[in-house]
C-alpha cells in the first residue's frame, strides 16, 4: 500500500552498514538502519467533518492526526522536533515505541527552539506518540498525536496482510479548545477516527464521509491506536469477528476469533479481518455513546475495491513536500 506516510528503505547502503555497525542479520530479515524523522509543531485550524467545520488544533506538521512513522524492529530513529517561533505554547514528543530517558528527551521545547534525540525501535507493534507538554490532556485533545508502526524484523512472524489501514481514535472537544476543566470532566462532543467526525461513514455523516474499501477474501489489517485522552475503545466489527488480534501489535500476543478488543487510552492493537463476500462492515467502538458521536468506520467489501493510502482521506502534512517527506532513511 502506498500511503501519505513514508516508509524507510529496507535495504541500507554499505555506508549505512559501516556507520550503524550493527547487524546480526539473517537471510530474509530486514537490516537495521537509521531513519531521520522530523516533525514541526504547528498550531493551526483543521477541518473535522464533511461540512467543513474548523477546529483550532495543535498538530504535528499541520496534520491531524500527525504523520504515521513506520520503521522496522532494530532501526534507530533520529528524531527532530521543531517548535515554530509563531506558536503560543511549548510542545514536546513522547514516543510510546521508545524506551529512553524521558526527562531529557520528552521535555518541553519552547517556541523557536528545536530538540533532537535518538531512540531504537526494539519492539515491534503499533504505538502511540503524543505531545506531553503541560497540560497534557489539552495537547492530546487538540490533536498532537499519531501512530508509530514498528514492523517485525522477521516478517514471517505474522501472516501477510493484503491491505493495511491505520485508525487513530480520539475525543474532540469542539466548544472551547481552551476549556481544560471540561476535558478533565469528559465533556467531549465527538469521538473520531483519524480526526474526522464519521470520516469513514457516509451513512451517518450529514455531509462527506468516505468508505474504507477491501476486496472479498483479502486479509485487511488495521493498525489501531486509541489516544483518548480519556475514553477506552471497544473495537468491534459489526457482522464480523476479528480473525486475529495482536494487543500492542506484538507478534507473540496473537489472539484469534475476537469479537471486541478493548484498547485503553494510549494503547494500540493490530486487528485482522478477512471478509469472504461483498458486504459493508461497520467498525465501531461499541461504547455506543462514542460510536454515535462519530467513531464509526464503514469497510465496503467489493470486488472492484480501490487501493487507498494507509491513513485514507487525511490531508497530508503541509509542513513538508512531497507527501509527508519527514521520514528519510540515512544512507
Ligand atoms: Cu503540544
Amino acid at each position: 500500500m502506498k500511503g501519505n506516510q513514508l516508509t524507510g528503505k529496507r535495504i541500507p547502503s554499505l555506508a549505512t552498514l559501516a556507520m550503524t555497525g550493527a547487524l546480526l542479520c539473517t537471510f530474509g530479515q530486514a537490516e537495521a538502519k537509521t531513519v531521520n524523522v522530523e516533525m514541526t509543531a504547528v498550531e493551526t485550524e483543521v477541518v473535522i467533518d464533511g461540512k467543513g467545520t474548523k477546529f483550532k488544533a495543535w498538530t504535528f506538521n499541520g496534520q491531524f492526526p500527525g504523520p504515521v512513522v513506520r520503521v522496522t524492529e532494530g532501526d534507530t530513529v533520529h528524531f527532530t522536533l521543531i517548535n515554530l517561533p509563531t506558536n503560543s505554547r511549548p510542545h514536546s514528543m513522547d514516543f510510546h515505541s521508545a524506551e529512553t530517558n524521558f526527562l531529557d528527551n520528552y521535555s518541553e521545547v519552547n517556541p523557536g527552539e528545536t530538540k533532537e534525540f535518538d531512540w531504537v525501535a526494539k519492539r515491534p507493534g503499533v504505538f502511540a506518540y503524543h505531545c506531553g507538554a503541560f497540560p497534557m490532556i489539552q495537547h492530546i485533545a487538540r490533536g498532537m498525536f499519531g501512530a508509530v508502526i514498528v514492523d517485525p524484523k522477521d516478517a514471517s512472524s505474522m501472516p501477510k496482510a493484503d491491505r493495511e489501514y491505520v485508525l487513530v481514535q480520539s475525543e474532540l472537544f469542539t466548544k472551547d479548545p481552551d476549556d481544560v476543566q471540561g476535558m478533565f470532566d469528559e465533556k467531549y462532543d465527538h469521538v473520531v477516527f483519524n480526526g474526522g467526525v464519521f470520516k469513514y461513514d457516509p451513512v451517518h455523516a450529514t455531509q462527506g464521509g468516505d468508505f474504507l474499501q477491501a476486496k472479498p477474501g483479502e486479509r485487511v489489517r488495521f493498525y489501531f491506536v486509541n489516544i483518548g485522552p480519556n475514553r477506552f475503545s471497544a473495537l468491534h466489527p459489526i457482522a464480523e469477528i476479528w480473525d486475529d488480534v495482536w494487543p500492542t501489535g506484538t507478534p507473540a500476543n496473537r489472539m484469534q476469533s475476537v469479537q471486541t478488543q478493548v484498547v485503553g487510552p494510549a494503547d494500540g492493537a493490530i486487528l485482522d479481518m478477512i471478509v469472504d463476500e461483498e458486504n459493508i462492515i461497520p467498525i465501531v467502538t461499541h461504547s455506543l455513546t462514542d460510536a454515535l458521536r462519530g467513531a464509526i468506520a464503514l469497510l465496503e467489501v467489493k470486488k472492484d475495491a480501490e487501493e487507498l493510502p494507509l491513513m485514507p482521506f487525511v490531508t497530508p502534512s503541509a509542513a513538508t513536500t512531497p507527501s509527508v517527506a519527514t521520514q528519510k532513511s540515512h544512507h
